[in-house]
């Protein structure tokens, strides 16, 4: 019988630790390069936050298989048994250019289904955390459950570079979704987007191409204080292929993907 507990414990322990050394390394050189294109980066931090975890969760759950962005471990392409989906640093361009407004984002899945997710904002000592059925937490608070809100009241979080090219939804109806909400913000983090959405400062939140490890754990906060997640066109998400994100209050998903989204 797994001890889900002991795991949480870990995982929080774990994440709390990684910060500290991301923490302690804003006095140290940072080393960044480029992956896919000139804005894809990633740092030795990256790298040597990811591996810490494989350490860590290889000493004490040797068993448990890991799928983190800068793919320190072996290749995974199913979710059986236990997998932790970890991005070592979620808005790597923020904590290059800012040293704030990134997170670690560990979610962690038993035969496919979402148990613990954790959120750690690092700079700010603030971990949005939760355990699939006990509510959602920023650090001890609990986060109420999701209210509706009406589009016209909505704060939505949405980067302003998918408006000018998307190959998902047209650019008019983003335009006329932009205009229609009372306001839009961009933090430049998908975990903490999703973390703000759980935690009720953004009402809704779009995105049109992420990765698992994006948002693994973010779902799961979203999820467990009443909110909804789907890609754009209202279909479940599958942790283990890229997708878009919607992430948003009861009612005014679906609203929203009838109203900005659905294919016609
Ligand atoms: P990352 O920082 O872990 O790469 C804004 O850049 C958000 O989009 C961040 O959450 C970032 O995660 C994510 N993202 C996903 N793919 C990206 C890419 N190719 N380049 C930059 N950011 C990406
Ligand atoms: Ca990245
Ligand atoms: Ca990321
Ligand atoms: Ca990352």
């Amino acid at each position: 019988m797994m001890n889900w507990k002991e795991i949480d414990t870990y995982a929080k322990q774990w994440i709390k630790e990684a910060g500290k050394r991301i923490r302690d390394s804003f006095d140290l050189e940072l080393t960044v390069e480029t992956k896919s294109n000139a804005n894809d980066l990633v740092t030795n931090m990256d790298r040597a936050t990811e591996a810490f975890f494989y350490e860590k969760i290889g000493e004490r759950f040797p068993d448990h298989r890991i799928l983190g962005e800068e793919g320190v471990g072996a290749e995974i392409t199913d979710l059986k048994g236990i997998v932790w989906i970890i991005d070592p640093i979620d808005g790597t361009i923020n904590f290059v250019h800012q040293q704030r407004n990134f997170a670690i984002s560990v979610g962690i899945f038993e035969e496919g289904v979402g148990k613990i997710g954790l959120i750690y904002d690092v700079v700010h000592d603030e971990l949005y955390h939760c355990f699939k059925g006990e509510g959602a937490y920023m650090n001890e608070v609990k986060l109420p459950s999701l209210k509706q809100v009406p589009v016209n009241e909505t704060i939505l979080a949405i980067n302003a570079s998918w408006i000018h090219s998307n190959k998902l939804v047209p650019k008019e109806r983003l335009i006329k979704l932009v205009s229609d909400v009372r306001g839009t913000r961009s933090t430049g983090s998908a975990a903490l987007e999703l973390a703000y959405v759980a935690a009720g400062r953004y009402d809704a939140y779009v995105t049109l191409r992420l990765s698992p490890w994006d948002y693994a754990a973010g779902i799961l906060l979203v999820e467990e204080v009443g909110g909804e997640v789907t890609d754009v066109f209202g279909e479940k998400i599958d942790f283990l292929k890229k997708s878009s994100i919607f992430a948003s209050k009861p009612g005014l998903h679906q609203e929203m993907i009838n109203t900005y989204f659905s294919k016609e």
